[in-house]
């Protein structure tokens, strides 16, 4: 079933395969491990992202991209692996879009359940590529706002393990966040407490 949350906001539930969401999830494992692993987020203000993060191919931080972990360990962020640009790729077909550009950036939040992401933009990307969300593990709420404001009008959608969301077009710039993670309802095949998303973007940068 494909539904439109918004003009260019896609959602296709249950895309991953459970073979597929277990690789993934397995890679992620790997991937997490230092140096360049999974990290606490420290924000501008003082304050501390509740969900771990992790990059591939370009590192984000509060604002911006490197090639290394520039608030953190400082090591070279791991490489984005072709096989996962070309995910990112199917995922943006699959959805409807246009396939522009390659797929360089991975960015992988891991929620635990006490974990939110408040409401944002994502605007540090040089590219107007679509963004590329596949959530593992346990179930979220997801909420899906407007350009303008990171308040109503907004909508709720429970995404589930496998989900892919595509967000292009007039929705690349929507305001969006995590109100919460619902503990204990991840596939238990996964071996998973608590939620991964991972997010596939075009930076459009060069060096
Ligand atoms: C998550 N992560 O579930 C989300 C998935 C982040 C983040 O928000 O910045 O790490 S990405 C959701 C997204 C990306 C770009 C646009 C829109 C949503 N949108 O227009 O709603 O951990
Ligand atoms: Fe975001």
């Amino acid at each position: 079933a494909r539904t439109e949350l918004a003009p260019g906001a896609v959602h296709l539930p249950e895309w991953l395969s459970p073979g597929a969401q277990l690789r993934l999830v397995e890679a992620c494992r790997e991937w997490a491990k230092p140096p360049a692993g999974l990290r606490l987020v420290r924000t501008p203000g003082g304050g501390a992202m509740t969900a771990r993060q992790f990059c591939l191919g370009w590192h984000w931080y509060p604002y911006g991209y490197a090639r290394t972990v520039v608030d953190g360990d400082g090591a070279p962020v791991k490489a984005m692996p072709p096989w996962l640009a070309a995910l990112g790729a199917a995922a943006v077909e699959a959805a409807g879009h246009a396939v522009e550009d390659t797929y360089d950036i991975a960015l992988v939040n891991f929620y635990d359940a006490d974990a939110r992401m408040g409401m944002h933009r994502d605007s540090d990307e040089k590219s107007s590529a679509p963004v590329v969300s596949l959530s593992l593990g346990d179930t979220c709420v997801f909420r899906f706002g407007n350009t303008r404001t990171r308040t109503k009008p907004y909508t709720d959608v429970e995404l589930h393990s496998g989900d892919l969301l595509v967000f292009g077009g007039p929705s690349r710039l929507a305001h969006h966040g995590v109100p919460r993670v619902l503990p204990g309802t991840a596939p238990p095949e996964l071996g998973l407490t608590g939620r991964l998303n991972v997010t596939l973007r075009v930076s459009g940068l060069t060096e």
